[in-house]
């Protein structure tokens, strides 16, 4: 699309590791560093391009002919480098192959087909809490409610039997770990990838998911002729793999936004409907995906520079989610801003399908907790759990009171 333009020296460079400790245990002051740096900046250490500002990275996820999904959405590149898995044909696709099986997931997870699963998700969190608070007033809402809530309730609504549900965290741990480069954190996943890999895909098979269900929902609409028998078991895949980690740190994110919040969880209090905008802004707020790749189909100007074709470019969901020149006062978590456009599920064609189930079991597990707890505060040192696509806690002590 663009034509001959000044050679690229232009780029400003950046030597920052986003897949190092340092940055993983905190990655605000980078995310602040690439976006004043400019519209692009090439990461010297991986010869990538990235994106931190919210306008180029909400303007690269929604022009997917430029900027494709294809060849990968992690630092390697499908074309030359055999992947860990057979692609996702939903997430490392793109327009014509991305269409069928996104509508299908699409009309699966919609609000409408969710409506069935509202007031047993209710009445299953209400129970989670009560376990929780007879335990007493101070617990870990990472590792008690956002590690166990979305396994309680997720695998079930999809249909996969009891037996080794606790591979699916570890599953899709490193699922997001690979999409980062090769380092310590991928070594960490490899020995177990063939394992996890064996039985996330055995669950996918039409024989093992239950009668109703996510799973039997995506093989009827293959019988519909909606998608290929062939691409039922990979949509199911897709279900297993972006389902739990993601919503099992995104849980922790909103906990976490409300006890370092206090006036935010008084607010909530006093109006439970805002639990949904609740849920949206701490998205936005703590970007539990913090990153995607994607690779420039042609040459591509952004400002002053031209992304090479081929071209890996990583888009900074989470600097572009607290970018100042979006957001007033970014680095609040605020009930009273609307965090609508936030980029913390995507934009676009691959915008989180999955996100009506992820607000359904968020909304439930907040308002379970609003419903007998006065106040909810820190109680000791938060613990970061490190993935190379995650930001993801491993422990939130709390201290709450009741009514
Ligand atoms: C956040 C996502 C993440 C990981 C895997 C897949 C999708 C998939 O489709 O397999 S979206």
């Amino acid at each position: 699309m663009t034509a001959p333009a000044r050679p690229s020296s232009t780029v400003p460079t950046s030597d920052a590791d986003p897949f190092g400790s340092e940055v993983l245990e905190d990655p605000l002051p980078m995310h602040e560093a690439l976006r004043e740096a400019g519209p692009v900046v090439l990461l010297e250490r991986y010869d990538t391009f990235a994106l931190a500002r919210y306008d180029d990275v909400h303007a690269a996820l929604v022009n997917w002919q430029e900027f494709e999904s294809s060849a990968g959405v992690g630092l390697s590149n499908f074309r030359y480098e055999e992947p860990w898995r057979p692609p996702s044909i939903l997430l490392e696709a793109d327009p014509p192959r991305h269409d069928a099986p996104r509508r299908v997931l699409q009309k699966v997870l919609d609000p409408r087909a969710l409506r069935r699963l509202r007031e047993d998700w209710a009445a299953d969190a209400d129970a989670l809490v009560d376990e929780v608070l007879a335990r007493g007033t101070t617990f870990d809402a990472a590792k008690d409610l956002g590690a166990v809530f979305p396994l309680r309730v997720f695998p079930d609504a999809v249909g996969i039997p009891q037996p080794g549900r606790e591979k699916l965290l570890p599953y899709g741990d490193h699922a997001f770990n690979a999409f980062g480069p090769a380092n310590d954190l991928v070594a960490k996943g490899a020995p177990r990838v063939a394992e996890l890999s064996g039985w996330v895909n055995e669950q996918c098979r039409r024989e093992v998911l239950a009668p109703t269900g996510f799973g039997a929902d995506i093989w009827a609409a293959s019988d519909r002729g909606e998608i290929t028998p062939e691409q039922a078991p990979l949509a199911v895949r897709s279900l297993l793999t972006a389902g739990v980690d993601t919503t099992v740190h995104g849980i922790s994110a909103i906990l976490y936004a409300f006890a370092t919040h206090p006036d935010q969880w008084q607010r909530l209090r006093a109006e439970p409907a805002l639990a949904r905008v609740a849920f949206d802004e701490a998205v936005r707020w703590e970007s539990p995906v913090q990153t995607f790749f994607r690779t420039a189909t042609t040459d591509v100007r952004i400002g002053d520079v031209v992304v090479p074709e081929g071209r890996k470019v990583l888009m900074f969901l989470a600097a572009a989610n607290r970018d100042p020149r979006r957001w007033a006062d970014p680095d609040r978590f605020d009930l009273a801003r609307d965090p609508s456009g936030h980029v913390g599920f995507g934009m676009g064609i691959h915008q989180c399908v999955g996100q009506h189930v992820a607000r359904l079991e968020a909304v439930s597990i907040v308002t379970a907790l609003a419903r007998r707890v006065r106040s909810i505060e820190l109680d000791g040192p938060t613990v970061r759990h490190h993935n190379n696509t995650l930001r993801a806690l491993e422990s939130v002590p709390v201290r709450v009171t009741l009514d």
